[in-house]
Parts: C-alpha cells; sequence; structure tokens
C-alpha cells in the first residue's frame, strides 16, 4: 500500500457509477477534482448488474431518466413505456460518452477501505488494484440494492450444475433450453425473470416461500404523441415530479375507500388494474397505505384476481399472500407472472411449510423432498440499503468502523451524512426515500443538494463538515413518526431489514414521502446547517 506520500490527491471520490454516480461526476468535475470507483467493467450500477432476462424498469421511462440536461431529454427516445435492461444499460452508456464522463470513472476496481485522518481532516480511500486516492470528500453512490444476498445454503458449492444470482448474470446470457430449473425467489425480480425462464425450460420449479402481490406492468411501444406531449414541457414535468414520489403518473385520488359504495369500490379498483400504470392499485383510495380496511379490500381484489387466472386451485391459493399488506413490501410488477402457473412444465413448490435445507450435487433438498435440477437461479435479493457500504471498510474518528456503528441498524442524519464520519456524503443512503421514490430525479435532487453543501463549505472556508448525534437522533425520531403512519411495518422485507435472517435494523428508508423529505433537507440547511457542524 502506497503512504500519503505517495498517494494521489483529489478533491473528491465518488463511489460508484450507477446512475447517481455518473451525475454527481458530471455535477461536480467543473469545480473539483473527481475520481469514481466501480465495481463493474461498466457504467449503469442496478441496469449494469441486473441483466436476467425479462429486467424492466416499472416506472415509466419518460419519467425514470435524467432531467438535468434539455437537449439529451429533448433528443433521447425510449422505445417502450418501461424500459428494459438494455435499453437502461444503452442510455447509461450514451449519458457516459455523451458528457465525457468515462475519463474520470476507474472500472472493476471497486473500493475495498477508507479511513478518515483525523489530523489532516482528509479521507485516504484504497480500491481492490491498489490505488491509494487521498481526497477532502468521499460521494458513496452505492446504491440501495447492490449487495446481493446469497444465502448460506450447505452444499452451494457442491451442485455440479450452473448457479447465478440474478444480480450478477453473465453478458452472454444463460441457455435454458431442454433444462430443469430450480428458482428461489418471488420478489420484483423473480416475478419478472421466471415467465421468460419458463418459456425456455424444459421444467421450471419456483421454489416460493412468501408470495407476492404482482399487478400486470401494461408495458407497450412508447406512443410517438404522447412523447412529444412530454417534450413539450419537459421540464416543468421534471418540477412537479418532485412534488410527488419523483413519478407523476399515478392519479392521486381525494377519497377513502371507506366514502364508496362497494360498487364504486369494485370500478375503481378494476379500473387501477387495468390502467397500465404499475403502481395505480396502491393509490385506488386514498388510504390504501393506511388504512387496514382500505387495504385489506386492495389485498383481496387481487388474490381474487390470481384466483381466475391461475386454473389449479392449490396453485392458486398458495400463490395469494395473506401475510402482509399490499404494498407493504414493494409492489411487484410483471408480465403473465400468474399466467405462467398454468403451463405444464412449471411447478410451484412452497418451501415455507417445506423449506430448502441444503445443495446437493445433483440439485436442491427440500426437508421432504429431492429436486434433479440443471441450474439453480438464485433471485434472493439484496443485503439492501446499509450492505454496500457496511461491506467496505470504512473507519471514521476514533477508529470507528461504520459496519459497527451500524450492527443494529443505521443511524444517518437526513439519510446523507453519519456523526463520527465528517465528510462522507451518501446519495440514496439508508434513511432516504430511496425506492419508495424515483431514484434517478430524486438522486439528482440529492446530488444537486450535497454539491451546494460543498460548494458553501469552500466559499465559506470551511473543511470539515459532520453531523451530531442529536441530529441523528432525531432523523431516527422522524423515521419512526412516518413508518409509524403508514402500513409498511406489517411486512417483512428490505425496507426493514428482515428480509435477510440475522440482519438487524429498524425501518431503513423514508416513507414519508419525496418532498417532505427535501423539504427538511434543505430547511436543515437553510437554517444555519442545523443539525450539521462545520469547521
Ligand atoms: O428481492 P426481494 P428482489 N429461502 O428481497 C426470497 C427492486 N427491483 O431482487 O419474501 C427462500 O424483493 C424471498 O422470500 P421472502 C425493487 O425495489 C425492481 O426480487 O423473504 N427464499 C423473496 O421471495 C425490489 O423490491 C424491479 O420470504 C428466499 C425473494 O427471495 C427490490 O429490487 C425489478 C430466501 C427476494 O425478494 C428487490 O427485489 C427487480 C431463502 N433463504 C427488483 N432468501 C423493477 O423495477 C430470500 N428469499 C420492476
Amino acid at each position: 500500500m502506497k503512504d500519503q506520500a505517495t498517494a494521489e490527491i483529489v478533491d473528491i471520490v465518488i463511489i460508484g457509477a450507477g446512475f447517481s454516480g455518473m451525475y454527481a461526476i458530471y455535477r461536480l468535475r467543473g469545480d473539483y477534482s473527481v475520481t469514481c470507483f466501480e465495481a463493474g467493467d461498466g457504467v449503469g450500477g442496478t441496469w449494469y448488474w441486473n441483466r436476467y432476462p425479462g429486467a424492466r424498469v416499472d416506472i415509466q421511462s419518460v419519467e425514470y431518466s435524467y432531467g438535468f440536461d434539455e437537449d439529451l431529454q429533448q433528443e433521447w427516445t425510449w422505445p417502450e413505456y418501461f424500459s428494459a435492461q438494455p435499453d437502461l444499460e444503452r442510455y447509461a452508456n450514451h449519458v457516459a460518452d455523451r458528457f465525457g464522463l468515462r475519463e474520470y470513472i476507474r472500472f472493476s476496481n471497486p473500493v475495498k477501505s477508507m479511513r478518515f485522518d483525523d489530523e489532516s481532516g482528509l479521507w485516504h480511500v484504497h480500491a481492490a488494484n491498489g490505488d491509494h486516492v487521498v481526497c477532502r470528500y468521499v460521494i458513496a453512490a452505492t446504491g440501495s440494492l447492490s449487495a446481493p444476498n446469497t444465502p448460506p445454503w450447505p452444499g452451494r458449492d457442491s451442485f455440479r450444475g450452473e448457479v447465478y444470482h440474478t444480480a450478477g448474470w453473465p453478458r452472454e446470457g444463460v441457455d435454458f433450453t431442454g433444462k430443469r430449473v430450480g428458482f428461489i425467489g418471488t420478489g420484483s425480480t423473480g416475478i419478472q425473470a421466471m415467465p421468460i425462464i419458463a418459456e425456455q425450460a424444459e421444467r421450471l420449479y419456483v421454489f416460493q416461500r412468501t408470495p407476492a402481490f404482482c399487478m400486470p406492468s401494461g408495458n407497450r411501444p412508447l406512443d410517438a404523441e404522447y412523447e412529444r406531449e412530454w417534450k413539450e414541457d419537459y421540464a416543468q414535468r421534471r418540477e412537479r415530479m418532485l412534488d410527488t414520489y419523483g413519478a407523476s403518473l399515478v392519479d392521486y385520488p381525494d377519497s377513502s375507500a371507506h366514502d364508496c359504495s362497494p360498487e364504486e369500490q369494485a370500478a375503481i379498483l378494476e379500473k387501477a388494474w387495468n390502467s397500465k400504470s404499475a403502481f395505480q392499485l396502491l393509490f385506488a383510495f386514498n388510504d390504501v397505505l393506511t388504512d387496514a380496511e382500505a387495504n385489506a379490500l386492495v389485498s383481496e381484489f387481487v388474490r381474487n384476481k390470481i384466483r381466475q387466472i391461475v386454473k389449479d386451485l392449490k396453485t392458486a391459493e398458495r400463490l395469494c399472500p395473506t401475510t402482509y399488506p399490499i404494498g407493504g413490501k414493494r409492489l411487484c410488477v410483471g408480465n403473465g407472472y400468474y399466467e405462467m402457473y398454468n403451463r405444464d412444465n412449471v411447478t410451484l413448490v412452497d418451501v415455507q411449510s417445506d423449506p430448502i435445507v441444503a445443495f446437493t450435487e445433483t440439485g436442491l433438498r427440500t426437508r421432504d423432498t429431492e429436486y434433479a435440477l440443471d441450474v439453480i437461479v438464485t433471485a434472493t435479493g439484496f443485503d439492501a440499503v446499509t450492505g454496500a457500504l457496511a461491506r467496505i471498510d470504512i473507519e471514521g474518528l476514533g477508529h470507528l468502523k461504520l459496519a459497527d456503528k451500524w450492527a443494529d441498524g443505521p443511524t444517518t442524519y437526513l439519510g446523507a451524512m453519519v456523526a463520527g464520519f465528517p465528510n462522507l456524503f451518501m446519495i440514496h443512503g439508508p434513511m432516504t426515500p430511496a425506492a419508495q421514490a424515483q431514484m434517478i430525479t430524486t438522486g439528482e435532487w440529492q446530488v444537486n443538494w450535497t454539491a451546494a453543501i460543498i460548494d458553501d463549505m469552500k466559499r465559506e472556508g470551511y473543511t470539515r463538515i459532520d453531523v451530531t448525534e442529536e441530529a441523528e437522533q432525531s432523523w431516527a425520531d422522524e423515521i419512526e413518526t412516518v413508518s409509524g403512519q403508514t402500513l409498511h411495518k406489517l411486512a417483512d422485507s428490505w425496507y426493514n431489514a428482515k428480509n435477510i435472517e440475522g440482519k438487524k435494523g429498524g425501518f431503513m428508508i423514508y416513507v414519508g414521502g419525496f418532498p417532505r423529505f427535501s423539504r427538511l433537507s434543505r430547511e436543515a440547511v437553510e437554517q444555519g446547517y442545523k443539525g450539521f457542524v462545520r469547521s
């Protein structure tokens, strides 16, 4: 390892060349020297890694795209309403080339460790290939869903067939023709991938622990007239997105489910199901996510859809979620997922009642049965929100390790900084809205907010910024208050660290809405950097 005398020196290190990291390079490189470290050999983050069949965004692409450059948003054309992974990756590459971002990025070179030097007030960043960069600020744009979760099933290495995690899919793809495939995980990812795999594979065994609520995506080729309307006043539309979830295309109703007659309720739900706007079901009434009865109505509506679509009664019942409210976990959006179970080559295995015990040389063993398989696909999600940062060895003031500080769950102020880790900013960090808002537009907002803080520091002659533990506590209280107002707490999911056995932590994302989150963040700065300490 090089010592400080031989280390490179830059103003800012950015970790991650996903959409937020790329925008951070663009926003900051004019005024500061910037270096970005990226684990992959290309840009795009989520859309670089998750190249499994069927990977597709569930927010309309006219919204799920950058707004920072008017020419870019006018000139770029999306082929479909909800873009598939190859189009999103193509877009990321286009942006990297168009704005000359690649020269700042060190690919295939993840950050391994970072240490804050109290004396100099600088971060020492060490990357996988031996790079040692000393910098004033670090911006971690590491993503909230980027550290894959690989449950430690015994015998994993003994399986003689192929094993894939959907978040590390081979670039050349996988040919399932004539193969017996075991698929573990029925979240958003599994639901997208399986219908396509089922069409190729000889047999598909779906190992389901908890059934998911899934709504039809409504994807279709992008209508030219619709695109033209968007482009007429794109900038104003981008502004309006920030007043909602970063996705304006859902109708937000005024009425509660309780205000509607049963006939009206049925008509509203049917319309929402067919709306071609993935999340409309969660906004069928204004209280679906806050009122247990309203939620139960929508949940039962979806269960009845499942019973109508899936012909085998036993399979249909197994697919019906009954243990958590709809929207408590992120709603899944699919294309022919429930219909897939009407195929002769697809079998649903309930691993709640008959759990997976081990991988074997020839397949998977549940408590009661052996399954002979050629390929096992795990779509088991992520060590979400904290995983990407906690897996880097990060040492702050007084040799405090971030992973230790977060051992019982993340602590942050505004989701942006952690007390004792000065000059380290996070984009889409723990306790931000993350996937509860449209991540490209809200990521741009967070980068702009962060960059403005760094600009203020420079202008006002400060070199160090930290947050207080009291401020962290106030943000923890805010998280507690807003999550207590919704039904999210009633589901075990990556939102509350309950998707991984043994992981600790309370509610890790901000469900008070992006407008409130951004207002509180803005006000903290405007009120004389309330909760921050600058020196
Ligand atoms: O991960 P998940 P994901 N034994 O955690 C199962 C975004 N996303 O990759 O529910 C057996 O949701 C687990 O079972 P259970 C989106 O924000 C967006 O699907 O824990 N099963 C579950 O079924 C999403 O929320 C898009 O009981 C095990 C599955 O694996 C987030 O990414 C597309 C298990 C994991 O589901 C994560 O989605 C894809 C075990 N030991 C993803 N461990 C779109 O934009 C886990 N499971 C559309």
